[in-house]
């Protein structure tokens, strides 16, 4: 990066954000790919867009006391990052996982800005979370967590305010117990979260949106560079939501999916992934994924979730955490023939990782536009809800292939635009950028 005014932005947020690595790694790589939007753009400089984007509009950081099953108190923190309010109100998933602390939820809710902005709705940018791990409690520990977290949250949340909804441990029935909890508090029905039930306001599709949205828009790379889905061997990692339904979508494209992981280790079926399995060990017993083999004896587990991007692959589907691929598995992938990474996670690319895809000529979908479809379904479920209304399974899943190959227009043409053809991560924070920063510059210095 060479631009002086970038460089001491970015100077001032190292300094503001001592421990939050995740956080600077966020914002470095946006500044680097928004040089030549600065150059070009004075006026929002002058208009300190800049300086106020990587500040977020307010932080809320809350005790989350909650009883468990052997009657002690247990103690977690929450988290609520408002970002960015320029385009529409707050939006943004509620991860719940043991790692979260304010970098976590800070790099999120960053990216969440310019995301909910390639989605071309009306969504601001947030993100929120707790330390607290669902993993191995149970539901009444679950509820009780929930419902002592949106006791503090629902005073600062509101379906024009900010509206939270899934991410990594927060599912169907976390999102449920939360949004009880806000309508007994609040004594109103209102849209206050995505990814609700069925029977409750929650969108058809908004369950499968993710992992869709994902392969729709790999589609799209893929076919605006000659290529498809079709006989290619897939890898995924993770196996949670954006997994599941990545692996379901990468299959009807006529993709091979060989493999899934969860943080202790990957398992690979050459034959390709039983579906069907997968969903009943994770989505209703809630099981490790190594439990595949004792019914698939083709099949092979290993221990540790790295290994999995050492499996020969056409097409790699980052769909676990951030930084999950670092510069070495990345250049493995590349020398096994790997010609395209699109992110389901978010940030799961490290630098180095990144600057192997770009060195090798992969085609690159970035998680900002690439995962987009989930929060995308998210402001479909928000206008059902203000219209007391429901489209079909159908209808939502083809506005969201819509939006996903709109989104993957707007990357094409800004990354062509301002010079750097094929740069999909330059072109999808450019694109994100620019509307956010004309509606800070027109609403003045607040
Ligand atoms: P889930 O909780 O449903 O699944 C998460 C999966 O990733 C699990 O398999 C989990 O394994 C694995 N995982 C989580 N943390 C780690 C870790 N530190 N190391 C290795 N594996 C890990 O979450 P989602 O599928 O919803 O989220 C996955 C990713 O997609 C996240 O980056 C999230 O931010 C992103 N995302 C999610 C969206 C959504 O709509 N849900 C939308 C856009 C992005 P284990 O069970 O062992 O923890
Ligand atoms: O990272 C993300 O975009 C999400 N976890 C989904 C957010 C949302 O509001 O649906």
């Amino acid at each position: 990066m060479k631009n002086e005014y970038l460089i001491n932005v970015l100077e001032t947020v190292k300094k503001r954000n001592p421990g939050e690595p995740e956080f600077i790694q966020a914002v470095t790589e946006v500044f680097e790919t928004l040089e030549p939007v600065i150059e070009k753009r004075p006026d929002l400089v002058a208009a300190g867009v800049i300086d106020r984007i990587v500040e977020p509009e307010r932080q809320i950081l809350f005790r989350v006391p909650w009883v468990d099953d052997q009657g002690k108190v247990q103690v977690n923190r929450g988290f609520r990052i408002q970002f960015n309010s320029a385009i529409g109100p707050y939006k943004g998933g509620i991860r719940l996982h043991p790692s979260v602390y304010s970098g976590i939820i800070k790099f999120l809710g960053f990216e969440q800005i310019f995301k909910n902005s390639l989605t071309s709705l009306p969504m601001g940018g947030a993100k929120g979370g707790s330390d607290f791990d669902p993993k191995g409690k149970s539901d009444g520990e679950v509820m009780r967590f929930c419902q002592s977290f949106m006791t503090e949250l629902y005073r600062h949340v509101g379906a024009d305010c900010d509206v939270p909804a899934g991410d990594i441990g927060t599912g169907a029935r976390e999102i449920g117990y939360m949004f009880g909890q806000y309508k007994r508090l609040q004594n109103e029905f209102t849209g206050v979260l995505t990814g609700k039930g069925l029977t409750y306001g929650g969108s058809l599709a908004r369950t499968q949106a993710t992992g869709y949205g994902l392969c729709y828009f790999t589609d799209e790379m893929l076919k605006a560079n000659g290529k498809s889905f079709e006989g290619q061997t897939v890898v995924i990692s993770g196996s949670g939501n954006v997994a599941i339904y990545a692996t379901e979508k990468a299959t009807q494209l006529g993709g091979k999916v060989v493999a899934l992981s969860d943080s202790n280790g990957y398992i690979y079926d050459k034959d390709g992934i039983d579906l069907a399995c997968v969903k009943q060990l994770k989505e209703v017993e809630r099981k490790r994924i190594k439990e595949y083999v004792a019914t698939h004896p083709n099949a092979e587990y290993h221990e540790g979730c790295k290994g999995i991007w050492t499996i020969p692959c056409d097409i790699a589907l980052p769909c676990a955490t951030q930084n999950e691929i670092d510069g070495e598995s990345a250049a493995i992938l590349a020398k096994n023939g790997c010609y395209c990474v699109a992110e389901g996670a978010n940030m799961p690319s490290t630098p180095d990782a990144i600057n192997v895809y770009f060195a090798n000529n992969m085609l690159y979908g970035p998680a900002k536009a690439a995962n987009a479809g989930g929060v995308a379904t998210s402001g479909l479920e928000m206008s059902q809800n203000s219209m007391r209304y429901s489209w079909t399974f159908e209808e939502v899943d083809a506005k969201l292939h819509d939006i996903m190959v709109n989104i993957f227009k707007a990357c094409d043409s800004a990354s062509k635009e301002y010079g750097m053809p094929g740069n999909y991560m330059a072109g999808a924070n450019i694109a994100g950028f620019l509307k956010v920063a004309e509606a800070m510059k027109a609403q003045g210095c607040v």
